[in-house]
């Protein structure tokens, strides 16, 4: 079954949005099979990240993801690599529509609440890299 990788940055966990983002995902009907409060290393921003490296707000990105802590989640359903990033909305919360987790909860693109994998490779390499 597919999988993917789901992670509420430390803007969401401070926000206490936890619980409404995982019972959007239940309510969907897909299945979390782990999950786990932690704060991430720079070292482990930095590979998670890696593809971002040379944007100019790589920095920005690193210092706001290990600021505090984040929940990691593994779901696992049909078709839920894609259809997570829908239910996200766009990467700018300006551009993410009304109904999406960013589009209803987020109006900053340095501090938009939430990330999921954007392939199945990508999901198979953030689950890897954190569980
Ligand atoms: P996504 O998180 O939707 O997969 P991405 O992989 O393009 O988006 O970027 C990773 C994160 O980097 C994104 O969630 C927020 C931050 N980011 C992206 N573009 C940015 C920008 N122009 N300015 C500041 N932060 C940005
Ligand atoms: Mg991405």
């Amino acid at each position: 079954m597919e999988k993917t990788f789901i992670m509420v940055k430390p803007d969401g966990v401070k926000r206490q949005l936890i619980g409404e983002i995982v019972s959007r995902f239940e309510k969907r009907g897909y299945l979390l099979t782990d999950a786990k409060i932690m704060t991430i290393s720079r070292e482990t921003a930095e590979n998670h990240y890696g593809e971002h490296s040379d944007k100019p707000f790589f920095g920005e990105l690193v210092d706001f993801i290990t600021s505090g802590p984040v929940f990691a989640m593994i779901w696992e359903g049909e078709n839920v690599v894609e259809n997570a990033r829908t239910m996200m909305g766009a990467t700018n919360p300006k551009d993410a529509a009304p109904g999406s987790i960013r589009g209803d909860y987020a109006v900053n693109v340095g501090q938009n609440i939430i990330h999921g994998s954007d392939s199945t490779e990508s999901a198979e390499r953030e689950i890897g890299l954190f569980f």
